[in-house]
């Protein structure tokens, strides 16, 4: 190496040693937890509904069903991870006891459970079995306690029920290994037997015994229902929520599905919908088509949320067939559309910086931490993308750094006409959150503008997304026909 090269290095060296980083912004109030990013960054979850509803073909159990009705002959938890984790699910989650009591493992405080059937002559433990399988495929586990119990003599004695349903709890968070998630809901018949749940009891407790899970109910603490059972979440949809104002078995539905941009706690939505008509399996039921999931995850995952899809095991104890073959649908329909993200073609820039390291170039990199930031105290955020050769699209894909906070209220897309080239709308948006994605008729340009209307604080953005659907393009999705001129004011 010659001494001039040397010396061009440790200038460089120097250099870089010497011009610190620009910091970066504060981050706005209120902030996710780091069990609620990863939980955020996981995207969807199986659910599992299993039980004697399975073999009965019913959806509520009275709780007085027989235990011999629980024989599943060829039940492989094995099999039910493996097509979660090929169909991208992050997570499974077990219903371990559903409303009519029957616990799906052999708990010491009832003999309403696995122990009392013909599976495995009762020496069968279905969690047992699902949580080795999922931790062997490195997928997380989640478990669903119904709190409404059809058969156990507590229930409707406030203090006795408590402690049968904590001890239960604390059975199921103390022989499982880590557990990712507890879902649990204010579900319950007309005309029941009143008594009270002591939520803030319960919630310390799952805490204390699994402090990487997150507890999901109509109002968190750490995830929300969604507010209705079709896996659709509001078009503006923020994680910012007041816990005060939703009572669990009770919310407003709008407010669930919209959450509250002036909230003071951080609580995202889940959007729980299945995969057919009912929640259990029965036999003269089928899937929903692939275009339906895709409407689904478009109105859930690209709407800030996480998409729980439920997969109900069969009475022989396996996931059936006609829905394997509809989630590899969708899993490859989902590769189609994101596999090429045309933005990676385009130079990328912005109407200001805040500093080096934020600039531009950071949306077309996975990941939150690297994100564009424009300099301080403007009135106007725009990202501008210029393409080599006019690119044909229809979806839209944003997300914000949420570990910043979530501050956009508004935002739009404009694209250059290739003939006359005048700016115009391509679609508008409300929130953007973990991810946004729009959809619209396709388009054809050179050149993209995104422009940020309303924030809370200055704006950051981590990702941008170009894509072409070219399944809903071509009609092939019954649901195209929704995807109107009339969503391009999308608020
Ligand atoms: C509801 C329950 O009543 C349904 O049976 C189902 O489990 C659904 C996911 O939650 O509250």
């Amino acid at each position: 190496m010659s001494l001039l090269t040397l010396l061009f290095f440790s200038s460089l060296l120097s250099l870089s040693k010497s011009t610190p980083l620009k910091p970066h912004p504060l981050p706005i109030t209120p902030l996710p937890s780091s069990q609620q990013l990863q939980w955020q960054l996981g995207s969807m979850s199986m659910f599992l509904h299993f039980g004697p509803n399975t073999f009965t073909d019913s959806e509520w159990g009275t709780g007085k069903a027989d235990p011999s009705v629980f024989n599943p002959a060829h039940l492989n938890a094995t099999q039910w991870v493996q097509i979660a984790k090929d169909s991208g699910f992050s997570r499974v989650i077990l219903t371990a006891k559903h409303h009519d009591g029957f616990c799906l493992w052999p708990s010491d405080y009832t003999d309403y459970s696995v122990k009392s059937s013909p599976w495995r002559n009762g020496t069968g433990d279905v969690v047992a079995e699902l949580a080795s399988a999922a931790a062997e495929a490195g997928i997380g586990l989640g478990l669903y306690l119904s709190p409404w119990d059809r058969h156990d003599g507590a229930y409707g004695k406030t203090v006795e029920y408590n402690e049968f349903y904590l001890s239960q709890m604390t059975e199921l968070l103390t022989k499982y290994g880590e557990i990712k998630e507890v879902w649990l809901d204010g579900a319950k018949g007309e005309g029941e037997k009143d008594m009270e749940y002591y939520f803030t009891t319960w919630f310390s407790l799952i805490h204390q015994l699994q402090p990487g899970a997150v507890i999901f109910s109509d109002a968190g603490p750490d995830v929300r229902w969604i507010g209705d059972e079709a896996g659709v979440a509001g078009s503006t949809c923020w994680s910012l929520f007041n816990r005060t104002n939703a009572k669990i078995g009770d919310t407003d539905p709008l407010y669930s599905q919209q959450g509250d941009g002036f909230g003071q706690d951080w609580v995202p939505a889940e959007c729980d919908v299945s995969i057919r008509p009912g929640w259990f399996w029965h036999a003269l039921e089928s899937p929903k088509p692939v275009a339906k999931l895709l409407d689904i995850y478009f109105n859930s995952v690209g709407r800030n949320c996480l998409f729980l899809l439920n997969v109900p095991p069969n009475s022989s104890g396996l996931i059936s067939e006609e829905d394997i073959k509809v989630l590899k649908e969708f899993r490859e329909l989902k590769q189609s559309i994101f596999a090429n993200n045309l933005a990676r073609k385009a130079f990328i820039n912005s109407s200001s910086v805040r500093g080096g390291q934020f600039g531009a170039e950071n949306v077309l990199e996975e990941g939150l931490d690297k994100y564009w930031a424009p300099e301080e105290k403007q009135k106007e955020w725009e990202l501008y993308l210029e393409f080599r050769d006019p690119v044909s699209f229809n979806v839209l894909e944003v997300r914000e750094p949420i570990q910043m906070g979530q501050r956009v209220a508004s935002f739009h897309l404009e694209m250059r006409n290739v003939k006359s080239g005048k700016w115009e709308r391509v679609v508008r948006g409300t929130t953007v959150g973990f991810k946004r994605l729009l959809r619209f008729p396709r388009c054809e340009s050179r050149s993209l503008k995104l422009v940020v209307e309303k924030v809370r604080a200055d704006p950051l953005i981590s990702y941008i997304g170009i894509y072409m659907d070219k399944f809903s393009d071509s009609g092939r999705n019954s649901s195209k026909i929704t995807i109107t001129r009339t969503l391009l004011n999308d608020s």
